[in-house]
């Protein structure tokens, strides 16, 4: 016996694929409304731009639900006047005369080239707006400003109010004399274009060799928050991640003024420190108060005061020292820091030394 399709049940079926897809979008929805879970400081596991904490991200976010509540509502009333025809105009059984054909009604015409066009222009108005605001071509009054240079594959900062460089880890300040602090970065590329994007503090933002860009953050919470290069720039653009620690100011204060110190020099780690200098570690490597003065790596003064390595690849802890000096290849393949083919003893030498650059 086969089973036949009939009007009936495909009319069944017809209502149950329109009654899912109604339920998938309801139940969707409130999932991507759920915000991500926060930690105590204000910081969330992941990156996400739906947990802001700078004013900027906030205002992306606002025009985000803005767009896609305009979008939503399109959605629906269409989606709704689609599911109404499909049942209330279907052809009935044993009803072959055709529908009566319409042509050229022009208030039905104009209704829909009007309103998208005003949707469109309502779109544009504030998305403009929000640019505008967002875009900062001079630095805010009263703020920090940071350089960001983006290395493959890592990130340098440096401090010219302060004085130094670092790597990897931004540090701001949340507040300066109780007030909110606008972070104001210059974006710069020594090689190819990366792009900078920390989604709860900031827009993505491109960071283009020959090429100057400007972006904007002010934070609103202090606590530590992750993000990444988001443009495509080599082969170990994945790790090329990016913590921005948002300090209270006290707090802020005493690791500017712990930076600006020159390198601990401790000579019960002679031995390594000699072999850095005579190695070609220096060529590549500042140590401030030290004859090691490169500019093409990180700068390695205070490396201990650093959570991570290779720009977030493995955590800053002595055996991972010991397999990036021994040979940076096997923690980061394609990273540019070649192997020193050191012996082992040498290198367990020079990760003594870097211990103590706290
Ligand atoms: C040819 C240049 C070059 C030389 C020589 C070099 N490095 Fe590096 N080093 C780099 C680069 C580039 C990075 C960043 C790699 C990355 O994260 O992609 C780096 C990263 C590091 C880091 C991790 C720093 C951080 O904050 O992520 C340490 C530690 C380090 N090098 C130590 C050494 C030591 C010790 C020597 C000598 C034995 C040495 N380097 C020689 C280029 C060099
Ligand atoms: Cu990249």
């Amino acid at each position: 016996m086969s089973r036949r399709i009939t009007p009936a049940s495909r009319r069944s079926l017809l209502r149950g694929i329109a009654i899912a897809m109604l339920a998938a979008i309801f139940l969707a929805v409130p999932e991507a409304w759920a915000t991500a879970p926060i930690c105590e400081n204000g910081a969330t596991a992941s990156p996400t731009m739906f947990a802001p904490r700078s004013v900027p991200a906030k205002m992306i976010l606002d025009l985000s639900w803005l767009v896609w509540g305009i979008c939503f509502g399109i959605f629906l009333i269409m989606e709704g006047l689609i599911i109404l025809c499909i049942f209330k105009y279907r052809r009935a059984k044993d009803d072959d005369t055709e529908a009566p054909q319409i042509y050229g009604s022009n208030p039905i015409e104009l209704a829909w080239t009007i309103v998208p066009t005003l949707i469109v222009f309502v779109l544009f108005l504030v998305s403009a707006r929000t640019i505008f605001e967002i875009e900062k071509t001079s630095a805010p009054e009263g703020s920090l400003e940071i350089t960001v240079i983006g290395h493959q594959w890592w990130w340098e900062f440096d401090y010219p109010e302060y004085g130094f460089v670092t790597a990897n880890e931004l540090h701001v300040p949340a507040t300066r004399d109780g007030k909110r602090v606008p972070i104001y970065l210059t974006l710069e590329s020594n090689d190819v274009i990366h792009s900078f994007w920390v989604p709860q503090l900031g827009g993505k933002t491109d960071v283009v060799p020959n090429h100057i860009n400007h972006l904007w953050l002010e934070p609103t919470m202090t606590g530590t928050y992750v993000g990444q290069c988001a443009e495509y720039c080599g082969t170990q653009h994945a790790n090329m991640l990016i913590t921005v620690v948002v300090h209270p100011e006290e707090e802020f204060e005493k690791w500017v003024a712990h930076q600006k110190t020159e390198a601990v020099d401790d000579d019960t780690v002679a031995v390594g420190r000699d072999l850095f200098q005579r190695t070609a570690c220096i060529n590549c490597h500042t140590i401030r108060g030290t004859v090691a003065n490169g500019t093409f790596a990180p700068d390695l003064t205070h490396l201990m005061s650093r959570s991570v390595i290779g720009s977030g690849v493995v955590s800053n802890t002595a055996d991972n020292l010991a397999i990036w000096v021994y040979d940076p290849q096997i923690l980061k393949p394609g990273c540019r820091m070649p192997s020193m083919k050191l012996t082992k003893k040498d290198v367990t030498e020079i990760v003594q030394y870097l211990l103590t650059l706290k």
